[in-house]
Order: structure tokens, then sequence, then C-alpha cells
């Protein structure tokens, strides 16, 4: 089997478990054997023992050493010794059941990580306790749409992970994991499965006591889910459980739909991952420069392109409508943007563009709590301030009507206006 035949990666992360490995490998061999599917399995150990290694010879499995303490560094030296097109990670204290592989594998082309998470954890003891408070926390804090988010149980598609740069040592890798295949707009399917700790292995029984070290990173991983970077920052934007988020995003989108209304096929330039995607009109175009928002759109079922707005890649006069809201306040009023969008749009076509209004001080006050409240979330700054008057100077000279005026909250203004029907050959 040479590197790029195999298909399929298994990393067992292990300390000291020859005893478990010794049942475990087998199994798995067997059961990877029937999956129609070249594979290797990968051992990591922190300093394997002659046992682990005849064992493992024995499966025909490679041992990497990581002698550096931590769950974190054993995965991702496994990680990075594994060459399959897929990457299975399994513990090696026997505590995942093995059957499960195989519907991970059939379902792997609907996620780029497939995790089986123990369905109940259970109640009674403070351990279990404490774990289901603090996954709660987790979750809610790092928006992981998953039940349990530190399961370690996971299929992988390698190329999504190979993306994420992952510094976690210990077992928070797994939600630096999730946080990180979120931001970069890959999806996450979880299969749960009925956890019988009786039934699989031992318990060490210790849980991460949260030190300052701890505390830092999560809050790293909280800021950059927040940020607005993420893939799906737009997407959650619409369900932010802050309202004003909620509401400037929600009246955004209505006013954008209203006004795209019946004019046919859009560009949408400058799209992220917004949910007016999804209601662009048939035969539209959702633009971004941001890969990662491209992929998140993926679910919207619209026609997806990666381009910069300085250098749209469409011929001239292509599209009936234009939409172009919340992009040129980020670019310099020196780039080529505007005649971009002016060059690709259709004579008679409808143009949208929607951007802060600066000539008005309500947008100034909101700008500065917005500043305040929300610093992650407004990473990039606002380098282009317009106002009202210019833009509508702007496109006048340009021979555009104004056909609309929308405002939210007296700040953001989103105009229509209309490309004169003779233009565009000249
Ligand atoms: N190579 C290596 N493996 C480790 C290290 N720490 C943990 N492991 C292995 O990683 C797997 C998960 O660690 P566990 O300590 O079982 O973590 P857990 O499953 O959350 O905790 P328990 O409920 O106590 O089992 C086990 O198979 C361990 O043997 C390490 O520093 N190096
Ligand atoms: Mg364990």
């Amino acid at each position: 089997v040479t590197a790029d035949s195999i298909d399929l990666s298994v990393v067992v992360v292990a300390q000291h478990e020859a005893g478990h490995l010794r049942a475990l490998l087998p199994r798995l061999a067997n059961l990877l054997g029937s999956l129609d599917a070249a594979h290797e399995i990968i051992v990591v150990d922190r300093d394997p023992d002659e046992a682990t290694s005849q064992v493992a010879d024995d499966w025909r499995a490679r041992v990497v050493r990581r002698p550096a303490a931590g769950y974190g560094k054993a995965l991702v030296a496994g990680l990075n010794a594994a060459q399959g097109a897929y990457i299975l990670t399994m513990d090696g204290d026997a505590s995942h059941p093995l059957g499960l592989i195989e519907t991970m594998w059939a379902r792997r082309n609907e996620a780029e990580i497939v995790m089986a998470s123990p369905a109940s954890r259970g109640w009674r003891s403070r351990r279990q306790l404490t774990s289901r408070a603090l996954n709660a926390i987790f979750r809610r804090m790092l928006s992981l749409n998953v039940r349990y988010t530190a399961s370690g149980f996971r299929l992988y598609r390698s190329e999504a992970l190979a993306q994420l740069a992952l510094h976690n040592s210990h077992l928070d890798i797994l939600r630096e994991i999730l946080v990180k295949a979120h931001c970069e707009g890959w999806d996450v399917l979880e299969i749960p499965f009925e956890y019988a700790p009786s039934q699989y292995g031992r318990s060490h029984g210790r849980i991460a006591t949260p030190n300052r070290d701890y505390l830092r990173a999560l809050l790293g991983l909280y800021r950059l889910r927040n940020s607005i970077l993420c893939a799906d920052y737009d997407a959650r934007a619409h369900d932010s459980i802050v309202p004003p988020q909620r509401y400037w995003q929600r009246e955004r989108y209505r006013h954008v739909t209203e006004l795209i209304a019946g004019e046919g096929p859009t560009l949408d330039v400058g799209a992220g991952s917004s949910r007016i995607i999804g209601a662009l009109p048939e035969g539209s175009v959702a633009l971004d420069i941001l890969l990662r928002k491209l992929r998140y759109a993926r679910r919207y079922h619209t026609r997806r392109v990666q381009g910069s707005g300085f250098a749209l890649p469409f011929g001239r006069a292509g599209f009936p409508c234009v939409l172009c809201s919340q992009v040129i306040e980020h670019v310099p009023k020196s780039t080529p943007i505007l005649d971009e969008l002016d060059r690709v749009l259709a004579p008679g076509g409808a143009l949208v563009l929607g951007t802060p209004d600066y000539g008005r001080w309500q947008w100034l006050v909101i700008e500065a709590i917005y500043d305040r409240v929300l610093p992650s979330a407004y990473a990039d700054e606002h380098i282009s301030h317009y106002t009202r008057g210019e833009l509508l100077g702007l496109f006048e000279e340009r021979g555009y009507t104004i056909e609309a005026e929308r405002m939210i909250l007296q700040g953001e203004l989103i105009l229509k206006m209309r490309k004169p029907a003779g233009s565009g050959d000249s």
C-alpha cells in the first residue's frame, strides 16, 4: 500500500494501554478489513513499552512515539503521521465502541467531521455531573451544535484537518478542532451512542482543572468563534441571542430581498455566509473573497465564485441585478469596486448598494456602541466612510436614477439604483 492510495488512517491515542490494545487491535484490523478501504493503523504512545510494540507489530500497526505529555500533542503527532484521505481517531483505552466505525465510514460524505458521541454520560457521580455541566457551558459558549464537545472518536476528512492550526496540548484540542472547523466552514455530523462505562474500559477519573492557561485558551476560542472572520458569522447573526444584532441582520435581509425581488439573476458581491444567498433567485451568483465563507454557503445551493470586488471575474453587462451590501466600507475608496459593479451590471439593470451613512449622527453613535460591546465581531474596521450625498453623487454622475432608499435604525443605508438603459457599450 503506497501513501497516496491509503483511504483510511486509524489513529489510536494510547498511554501504556497494551492490555487494551491486545483486545482492540485484532477487532479493529478485522473490522477495517471488511470496509473495502485501503487502511493503516497508527498507535501514538508517549513511551511505548515492549508489550505495546509487540501487539502493534502483531497487527501491523505503526507506533509513533510522542514523548511530550498531553493528549493534544499525541493526537497531532498521530494526525501528522497519518496518510489517508480520511483519518479516524480513537482512544486506546477501549472506551469507544468499534461497531460504530462502519456507520461513521458509511456517512463520511455527509460532513468533514463525523463524530460519535456518548449520548448519556450518567448523573450519578460528581465527576459525571461536572463533566455534563462543563460540556453544557462549552456548547453554549462556543456555539457548538453538538451534544458532546469532547468526544475523541471521530472520522475526519484529512483535507479539512490539514488547514487547521492546532495548539492545545490536552483534551481541549477536541473542542479547538470543532471551533476551528466551524470557522473554516466545514460541517460536523454527530452520531450519538449509548455509553455504558462498565462495558468500555475504566475511567481515570480526572477532569482538567480550570487553571489560568486553560481559561485563556478557552477565551481565545470564544473570540475566534464569534469573530467576523468565522465562516458562519453572518448566518449566525440572523439568530443571534444579542437582540440588536439579530434585528439588524434580519432588517437587512428583509430590505435586500424586497429590493432585488423581480430583478432576475443577481450577482451578490461580498456575499459572505448571509442567509440572503439562499433567497437569491435562480441563476444568481454569490461572490466572496473568503473561501471559508463560500464553503459554509454550500448549504444554500446557489452558485458560488471566489473572487475580488476589485476585479470581478465576469464580463461586461452580464447581470440584470447586482447586490453589494456591507462591502464598500471595508475597502479603500481608491479601489475600483464601484466601477466594477457598474461594469458587470446590464444596462437598465438594478444596483442594490448598502453601507453605513456616515453623514448621520445616528450611525456614529451606533458605531461607537458596537465597537465597545462587540469588539471581536468588529475586527474589520470601516475604512471608507461614505455619506448618502456622496454616494448619490457618484452614481448620478454615471446617469443612474434612485429608485428606493431604505434605512436600518437610521444608520445603515440601502440604495436601489437603476442603470441607464442606453449605456454599457460606450
Ligand atoms: N500518547 C499519549 N496518549 C495519551 C496521553 N494522555 C492520554 N492519552 C490517551 O488518550 C486516550 C484518552 O485519554 P483518557 O485519559 O482516557 O481521557 P478520557 O477518556 O477523557 O478520560 P477517562 O474517562 O478517565 O477515560 C487514552 O487512550 C489515553 O491512553 C498522552 O499524554 N500521550
Ligand atoms: Mg478514556
